[in-house]
């Protein structure tokens, strides 16, 4: 339980920024996705702002984040800046990997975001990796990995949770259990009702939250990650969510039924936050600052994307081959 006093609330409204700048950074995707902009796909995480928010806001700024395709959020909760990831959505020079990435490959070294990945549970092994290095290194770091709850029936999901068990490595599993891999629901891929019984049957703690409740998310992350900092392995937060619309910005994906495709607004955690931020003595206006805030910023990061160069044909091969010895 969070105190209401003038300093938490000032934390607890940079929180609410974070989610609306998510929110705003999506809706502009998908706009400029549907104007011809965004080669590729892009998937969007409104309606699940909660969990990257929350989550990154339990980390030291040198902790570790990795994340899958749908993980602008978790990039601009870590603290990358959104010009340079709406310039890599536009793959343009100015972006955050020079315009070689696009939607589904953002990556801020110095941010401590190690990269989102297009291809389903690929990151986790290599969470699990980043996470082995900070142990052996004795740097303190923790990882966190999202993941969703597709990628927890790949193989690779189960042997990471094995090794960084065994291991004991700095690492929390973050899934976003949003219900659905593409068009398949969780019923029926799901032998359990809990994705986090997973992890209990290799030796993992694990608990499934409400993973709209972004102060549930925080206070258990918190919690996970000070486990893992303290040397004694792995955790894993399920976070039930519910996807938005449809899979992606491409009209694949989508709810058959429509009364489905709508209910993620019946739980949108962004509301839901600003009514406690209110009980909890925030003000209208002060929400109302925030929100404006936080769009003007995404209005600048789409003008500052749309105004940079896209990348000279003859640039094809630079920046993707490592140079020998470095
Ligand atoms: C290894 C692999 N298999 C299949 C795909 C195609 N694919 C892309 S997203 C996706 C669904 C993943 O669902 P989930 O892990 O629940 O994440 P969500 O999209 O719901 O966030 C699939 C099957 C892929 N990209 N990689
Ligand atoms: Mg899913």
């Amino acid at each position: 339980m969070i105190a209401a006093t003038q300093e938490n609330i000032g934390m607890l409204l940079a929180l609410y920024n974070r989610m609306v700048m998510i929110r705003a950074f999506e809706e502009s995707a998908i706009e400029l996705f549907a104007k011809g902009l965004i080669t590729g796909s892009t998937h969007p995480c409104i309606g699940q702002e909660a969990i990257p928010v929350g989550a990154c806001s339990a980390l030291e700024p040198d902790d570790l984040v990795l994340a899958t395709y749908r993980g602008h959020g978790a990039a601009i909760a870590k603290g990358a800046d959104p010009r340079y990831l709406m310039a890599e959505l536009l793959t343009r020079t100015t972006g955050c990997c020079k315009g070689r990435g696009g939607s589904m490959h953002l990556c801020d070294k110095e941010k401590g975001f190690l990269g989102t990945n297009a291809i389903v549970a690929a990151h986790i092994p290599i969470a699990g990796g980043v996470a082995l290095s900070c142990k052996l290194r004795k740097t303190r770091q923790v990882v966190l990995c999202f993941f969703g709850d597709g990628a927890s029936c790949e193989g690779e999901f189960f042997e990471t949770l094995n090794m960084s068990a065994l291991w004991k490595v700095p690492l929390v599993f973050i899934c976003e259990n949003n219900g659905y891999a593409i068009s398949v629901p969780t019923s029926a891929s799901q032998a359990t009702p809990d994705i986090a019984d997973r992890a209990r049957g290799f030796g993992i703690p694990a608990v499934s939250i409400d993973g709209n409740d972004v102060l549930e998310v925080r206070a258990r992350t918190s919690a996970a990650v000070a486990h893992a900092r303290q040397g004694y392995g792995p955790f894993m937060i399920e976070c039930k969510t519910v996807r938005w619309e449809r899979h992606s910005a491409f009209s694949a994906g989508r709810y058959e039924n429509p009364e489905e495709a709508q209910r993620w607004k019946k739980v949108d955690p962004i509301p839901r936050f600003a009514q406690r931020l209110l009980e909890m003595g925030a003000t209208v206006e002060q929400l109302n600052t925030e929100e404006v805030v936080a769009r003007a910023a995404i209005q600048q990061a789409v003008e500052f994307a749309m105004d940079s160069p896209l990348p000279e044909p003859e640039s094809v091969y630079e920046g993707i081959f490592a140079k020998p010895g470095t």
